[in-house]
Parts: structure tokens; sequence; C-alpha cells
């Protein structure tokens, strides 16, 4: 989540020095690209609101992804055009009496349920929620509201007593039930680990800290068998902003604690086997390093999903997100007050040229939306925003924010890309001012609400063109996938059928394709794989068999190899290796025969891959040599050497045309 408005006071929080630098680094988001600042058509008054009953008729859930769209269960675009309902993760700002309203962010206390329930009655704030014209709901909590067995305070839900004597989580049911009866999509957001307002160094940095890996995965199943009979309920939004703690940097897939990577893939299939229709929505990593000169500190986000991105065990339901505000930067923690609170001299997003903003959140995020790669997804900027009424734009800065916020959702436009604003609901005082210029719909202690499209909220303008915007609708066509296996660490299950099964190649580091897919490359050194679905042949009932032998070579298709080869009528559909020696492969059968003639793919001195299909111009086994069939071919089998010095390496595809 964003900052406080008051960032130097943030930052006044912290201890000096490197702690207070590292602390306030991470105060921030992230940021995207995206195309070229064109001038989109789109509405500038406010939207036409929908009832309830007309936006729950407009789409059905469970929702899916087909290439860089999120679907319906009908097939049809459903653009998460969201804002964020913050509450439930807490606001208490770590230190202080946390009954004391000063101690929250923006002095709002949220009794750790979603803000503006003590004030407004549910029916109301949907009213208003359509009011603004979005259609989902990313709804964050913090891992403590799961084991809170606490009732919020009544004065919490005043104007909402049927929720009185209600613990959090059973106000969080009851407003996942709200949003949904309504018509609303949900995403579930796992923001925070204790009930605190996000950021620094607050305990809750990674997913594993101060509790294990293991506890977050099995809370996260905890919540989804929860809402499982709700296909309203759309998706899990795994982690909120991931950085640096004290000690260390969170990383992409080197295979430790810090792995944010691996732990992903983890949680997201644990998902998947509870509740085969979630979205799995995974942010790249928020920050790394000493937000110093002389340390290398920035903001990787989605960058290193271009070499190394997710396979789920079901190949339509990953989302990728990113955050982005004006004030923080790819090197800029958004802090301000100098070196001593973490402030770097890198520019802001807010600084950078049109050309460079547009390049920034390509690079950053929204090239992940490219057709025919390993990493095409859905990306959800899932939290941007600016402050809003009681800004002077005669200050430099404000000006800046306005003109990026501006050119930030041209950007969204643009590229048609799914949003969630950041936040929804604030509250206003007594003389009416918000509290937080952030929201878009304050409510006053009674209950009198103020929208961006009441007068005198310059966002209305760039807010209505970004929910009124163009984009595509209707029917979108099912798309053929290239998906990566990982085997750098371990094994690298995506088979829900063998997974259900004993290990096939004990003692070896194991990569399954998932089941709709196979297997189709192999990296040289890396033990990488690709597997794909393009031109997929249904596979027949029988058993998989695992092959470490030359049993059913008929011709010699390299010569002086050792070769491992599926029987006929099978393809390949998983590997073992050990160190970097080819073990064994995986075959399954097909229901149709398939011809037994075919290829020789030599990839021994450089990369030999289909000029175009087979996720060209995606690199899934980075500065490494890559062998892989073309897309109207599958893989029957693999050769290596232990002569010279090849230790058994894979050097060689046998590659056999589909029909
Ligand atoms: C949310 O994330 C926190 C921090 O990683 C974790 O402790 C908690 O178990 C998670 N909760 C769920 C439901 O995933
Ligand atoms: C992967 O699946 C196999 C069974 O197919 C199992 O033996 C192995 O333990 C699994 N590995 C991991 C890391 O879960
Ligand atoms: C938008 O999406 C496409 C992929 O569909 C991407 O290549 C492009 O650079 C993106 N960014 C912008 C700003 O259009």
């Amino acid at each position: 989540m964003r900052s406080n408005r008051a960032v130097p006071r943030r930052a006044r929080l912290l201890a000096r020095g490197v702690l207070a630098a590292l602390a306030s680094a991470s105060l921030l988001v992230t940021a995207a690209p995206g195309p070229a600042a064109a001038a989109p058509r789109a509405a500038t008054s406010a939207p036409v609101a929908l009832t309830g009953p007309q936006l729950a008729a407009s789409w059905t859930g469970p929702l899916s992804t087909r290439g860089r769209y999120v679907v319906d269960a009908n097939g049809n675009r459903f653009k998460l055009r969201s804002s964020n309902w913050a509450g439930a993760q807490g606001t208490y700002q770590g230190s202080g009496d946390v009954n004391d309203v000063n101690n929250h962010q923006a002095h709002q206390k949220s009794d750790n349920i979603p803000l503006g329930l003590d004030r407004t009655p549910i029916s109301q704030i949907m009213a208003d929620f359509h009011s603004l014209g979005i259609n989902s709901i990313r709804l964050p909590f913090s891992n403590a509201m799961i084991r809170d067995t606490t009732a919020v305070p009544d004065a919490g839900v005043a104007a909402n007593p049927q929720l009185r004597g209600k613990t959090p989580l059973q106000v969080y049911d009851a407003v996942v039930a709200a949003l949904t009866a309504d018509g609303f999509a949900v995403v579930l957001n796992n923001h925070t680990t204790t009930y605190r307002f996000c950021c620094a160094l607050d305990g809750n940095e990674r997913w594993n800290s101060g509790q294990s890996t293991e506890q977050w995965i099995s809370d996260w199943v905890f919540l989804v068998d929860r809402y499982k009979a709700n296909k309203r309920v759309a998706g899990a939004d795994l982690r909120n902003e991931v950085r640096r703690d004290t000690w260390d940097d969170p990383n992409w897939g080197w295979g430790d604690e810090h792995d944010l990577y691996t732990a992903l893939e983890r949680a997201g299939n644990a998902i998947l086997q509870a509740d085969p229709d979630m979205l799995i929505v995974m942010e790249g990593i928020n920050w790394q390093g000493i937000p110093q000169g002389m340390f290398s500190h920035g903001r990787p986000t989605l960058r290193p999903v271009r070499t190394l991105s997710h396979t789920l065990i079901d190949s339509n339901k990953l989302v990728y997100s990113a955050h982005f505000y004006s004030y923080t930067g790819s090197h800029h923690t958004g802090a301000g007050g100098g070196w001593q609170n973490g402030e770097t001299n890198d520019p802001r997003y807010r600084d950078l040229s049109p050309e460079e903003l547009v390049r920034t959140i390509n690079d950053e995020a929204l090239f992940v939306t490219e057709d025919g790669k390993h990493y095409t997804a859905p990306v959800w900027i899932s939290e941007f925003g600016a402050g809003g009424r009681g800004t002077d734009p005669a200050d430099p800065a404000v000006a800046k924010d306005r003109d990026w916020f501006k050119r930030f959702t041209d950007i969204l436009v643009q590229n048609d890309t799914d949003f969630a604003q950041w936040p929804a609901v604030g509250w206003t005082d007594g003389t009416g001012t918000p509290n937080d210029n952030w929201a878009l719909i304050n409510y006053d202690a009674t209950g009198r609400r103020l929208s961006v499209n009441d007068p005198g909220d310059w966002r209305a303008t760039d807010w209505n063109k970004l929910v009124g915007a163009p984009g595509r609708t209707g029917q979108i066509a099912p798309v053929d996938h290239w998906n990566m296996l990982d085997l750098d660490h371990g094994d690298w299950n995506v088979s829900r059928t063998m997974l259900a099964k004993p290990d096939w190649s004990p003692g070896n580091r194991k990569g399954t394709c998932p089941d709709t897919q196979r297997l189709t490359g192999i990296g040289r050194s890396s033990g990488r794989g690709l597997c794909t679905d393009v031109n997929q042949p249904v596979k027949a009932a029988g058993a998989w068999e695992t092959v470490n032998s030359e049993r059913y070579v008929a011709q010699d298709w390299a010569s002086g190899y050792n070769k491992v080869q599926c029987p006929v009528n099978s393809l390949v559909v998983g590997y073992s290796m050990n160190g970097p020696a080819m073990v064994s492969v995986l075959c399954a059968p097909s229901a149709t025969p398939l011809p037994t003639t075919g290829r020789t793919v030599w990839f021994d001195h450089g990369d030999n891959r289909p000029a175009s299909g087979g996720a060209a111009g995606s690199d899934w086994a980075e500065g490494d040599y890559k062998g892989q069939c073309a897309d109207n071919e599958y893989l029957a089998g693999v050769a290596m050497t232990w002569k010279w010095t090849q230790q058994g390496r894979p050097d060689a595809l046998l590659c056999r045309p589909l029909s």
C-alpha cells in the first residue's frame, strides 16, 4: 500500500542511519511502463451506476485467463476495474497507544475491518461503489485477522448493527458476502502478517517474516476453502509488496528462504489444489537493496519474470501484478527528507518524461502482456493513486503528481490494462475535509459522502476516463501456452496426475508439465524445460512410464550418444536430472497413433529453437543452449553423453511430427 500522505512524518518514525534508509526504502510500490501516450477517447463524465443485479448479470464466475485477458466462465472479457477497500489489514502505524486514533494511518482507526462500516450502512457503500464504475474489489487482510477471536468494538460497526459481536474475520465474511451479492468480483489480498499499516521495517516485509512459509500457505488454503462455494470470490493475491528486511533481500529463484519466486509457486499450486477456480495473483519484488548511493538498490517489480516465469498446475489461472506511485521510482524508495531517511538522488516516476514513463512501465510490468511468450499473462496494476482534494497545484511536487496521474492513467487506458486504485474508502473530519484525500469516497461521522465525482476533486476527469475507457469486450479466443519448468534447485511438479503418485525417479530432480501440456524443450546445462499445449494430442488413459534406458530406441538417431526415449504413441511430459545429467523421460500415452519418423535437433553448440511460434522471443533458459521442437511436433526422446567432459548433459532431442 502507499505510505501515509505525509511521507516525512512516516520517515520521522524511523530510526536514523542505514536502518532508517532501509525502512523508508520499503515503503514503496512499483511502476509499469505502458504504450506511447496517445490521446485516449474516453468518457470524462461520471459513469452510469449499475445496480447490483445489473452488475451480477453482466458476468459469471469463476474467472480465468486467456492470454493477457481475464475472462469469465463464458469466455467473455472481464476487465478488472477495481479499487482497494482497505482496513482489514490494520491501520495502526506501529508506535504509541493502539487505541489512539492519532496513531493510525491518516487518523483512521479501522478496527481491523474494512473502513467505513462505523459510519455508513454496507448497502450504501455498495451503491457508492457502483457509482464509481468499478466491477471488482481488492480486499486486503492481515494474517492476524485469521486467528483473532476478539469481537470488534460496537463503535467500529455502529452503522451496521447486524455486525455487532463479530470477529474481524466474521466481518470480513459479511463484507465478502455483500460485495459478491452485489455482483462485484473480490480478490483476497494477503497484505500483512500483523495488523499494521504497511511498509518499512514493520515485521511484514516478507511472507515468512515472523512465521513460516508453511503457515503462510496453510492460512491461504484455510481462507480459500472458506469461500470456495462463492464463485465471485475470484482470486487470491498472494502477498503484498515483498521487500527487504533489515538484513536480507527477497530474491527471484535462488531456492533459499528468501526466494519469493518459489514461495509464490508453492502457494499458488496449494491454493489450486484446494480450489481450482481461483485466479492466482502474484506481485513482483517491491524493493531490494539499501537506498544509499554506494549500494545497489531498486525495485525489480516484474522484470525477473522475463526470464523466470511461473507455471501453475492449471494453465489459465495466473495473473501478475505491480504497484506504481508517482513519488516512488525504479530506484527511489519514495521517502523524502534526505539520505538519512532513505531518499536518494534517483528519479521518481513523476520525474520521468512521457517517453521514459511509457518505457519504464513496459519494462517493469506491461511487457508481460505480450502474446505467445512463456510469461504471457494479464497484468493487474493492483495499486496506484493520487491525492485529490486539498492538494495545491502551485506546489511543484503536486503539479508533477497530477501530471503523472494523467499520464499514468493514459497508459492504462491505452494498453487496456486491468487496475485497482488505492484506496476506495476514507473518512472526512468534522469540517468535511478528507483525512485521506487519496480515497475515492470519504464518509464523515454521520455517513455523509464526499465522492471523487462530487465537485472539487481534480482526479474526476482521469478517473472517469479510466473506468469508462473503451477496451476489448466480448469473447476472447483460447490461446496456446508455453510454460517453463525450473529444476535449478529441486523438483518442479506441476502435473496433478503425478503429484498424486509416488516418486517416479527417486533421488533425482524431476520436472513434470501441467496435465494439459507436453514437454517440448530442454536447456543444456540449466535443467530448465519448456512445456506447451500447442496442437496438443489427447492423452490416453493408460499408465505413464518412466524410461531411463534405450529399450525403446528402434533407430539410432544420435550415433554414439546415450538415449532415453518413449515407447511408440507416447509423448514426453516430464524428465529427471541428476546434477547436469539427463536421467529419464516420463512418457504419457496418446489417444491417437503418432508418427514414428522424426528429426534430431542438436543443441550442444548453440540454441536450436523454432524461428517462429514456440515462445520465440522469450528466453526460458537464459544464458544456456536450448533445444526445442516445433509447434507441430512432439518430443519423443533425449540424447546425452558422458564422453569427453559432457557429464551426461542433454545434447539432442528427437522431435517427431504430430501428424
Ligand atoms: C498472509 O501473509 C502473511 C505474511 O506472509 C502470512 O503470515 C499469512 O499466513 C498470510 N495469510 C494468508 C491467509 O495467506
Ligand atoms: C514431486 O512429485 C513426486 C511424485 O511425482 C514426488 O515424489 C516428489 O516428492 C514431489 N516433489 C516435491 C518437491 O513435492
Ligand atoms: C501494452 O501491451 C503490449 C502487449 O500487448 C505491450 O507490448 C506494450 O508495450 C504495452 N504497453 C503500452 C504502453 O502499450
